[in-house]
């Protein structure tokens, strides 16, 4: 793609100027093409300084997606290394599943800078505008359907640890697999299993990051928060992708290695709400108790007055005691 290739050029020379003239030879395109990617770039948020004596030098990066700047951050060895970047996608898990069905490979990633039909778990809805990381993996990694749900928690334990890595924030995870930052829903995540796990085993793993937006994005009744509110800045989008699959392909990796209790220990250490009093909600029916931890695959162990039980997502909704947020 002659952007990329201009891209690349620019970037091989950060702070100079190079010519229209060497670039127009270099990529054998005409001035005016050249000029006219440089204003897309431009309008996809690069700063580019452009003078009629000397050319063209690249000032900054863009902070919005873009597959190019994603490729040059990426340190994965499968997750990301094919990138599906779409400006609008109705749900980056639907396309991703597609994609799958139709032989996508293992760590095929894909991207929208707006979902007009974001997807929550249990056709719950999930507010998408602009500035967001709305973001789809697909995997087919050496587990069993049985351990399959165990990828949620990997992916949760991996969200907290790339925002500590680059913001150093300490974000909570709330059981099941929310993330929150004082009590606000900053993130959320959805697994789907595609198609006959026993066939192919293949699951998408969405991703939403509330980050470069205020909070008035989203709709008044929400318990969200974004990293802009909390920062105070925009973040590069293309970073925070690329240090997020960084920290899955390590817990995918470490599960595939059978690290289960490893994980259940890594989840723990970040969860909010563990030791407190809270309410478990299945329908109708409310179970008081201690949140005393998780079991292997990811099941809520709640110590009440008749004994432990165990509750696992999906069929229940937790409740603090305490916090009004929970
Ligand atoms: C989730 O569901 O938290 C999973 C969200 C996964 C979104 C990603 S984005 C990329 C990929 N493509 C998709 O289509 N989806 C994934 P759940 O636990 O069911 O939470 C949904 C609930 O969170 C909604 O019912 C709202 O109450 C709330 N919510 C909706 N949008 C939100 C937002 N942007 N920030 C915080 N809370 C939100």
């Amino acid at each position: 793609m002659v952007r990329h290739d201009i891209l690349q050029l620019l970037a091989a020379h950060p702070e100079e100027f190079v010519s229209g003239e060497r670039i127009s030879q270099q990529l054998n395109v005409t001035r005016a093409a050249i000029w006219k990617q440089i204003k897309a770039l431009k309008e996809e948020g690069f700063e580019i300084e452009g003078q009629t004596k000397n050319g063209y030098r690249l000032l900054k990066m863009s902070l919005s997606l873009n597959e190019w700047a994603l490729q040059q951050t990426l340190s994965t060895t499968s997750l990301g290394r094919t990138i599906y970047l779409e400006d609008e996608l109705s749900s980056t898990n639907i396309r991703a599943k597609e994609l799958a069905r139709r032989g996508g490979v293992h760590g095929l990633t894909v991207l929208a800078r707006y979902q007009s039909g974001g997807q929550g778990r249990l056709q719950r809805q999930w507010e998408s505008p602009r500035g967001g990381l709305w973001m789809s993996v697909v995997l087919r990694p050496d587990l069993s359907l049985a351990d399959a749900s165990k990828l949620t928690l990997a992916t949760s334990v991996a969200i907290v640890d790339a925002l500590k890595e680059l913001f150093q924030l300490r974000i909570g995870i709330k059981w099941p697999n929310d993330l929150v930052y004082n009590g606000q829903k900053l993130a959320g995540i959805l697994g789907e299993v595609v198609g006959e796990w026993n066939t192919v085993q293949t699951l998408i793993l969405g991703m939403g990051i509330n980050a470069n937006f205020p909070r008035g994005c989203l709709s008044e009744p929400l318990n969200a928060t974004t990293l802009y509110e909390i920062l105070g800045y925009k973040v590069d989008l293309n970073s925070l992708a690329a240090v997020i699959l960084k920290y899955l392909e390590k817990e995918l990796i470490s599960l595939e290695g059978r690290a289960f209790e490893r994980l259940r220990l890594s989840w723990l250490e970040r969860a909010d709400g563990l030791g407190e009093e809270v309410r478990i909600l299945r329908g109708e029916q409310v179970f008081q108790g201690i949140f005393k931890g998780i079991t292997i695959d990811g099941a809520l162990l709640l110590e009440t007055e008749d004994g432990e039980k165990s509750f696992s997502a999906g069929e229940v909704q937790l409740r603090s005691k305490i916090r009004k947020y929970f």
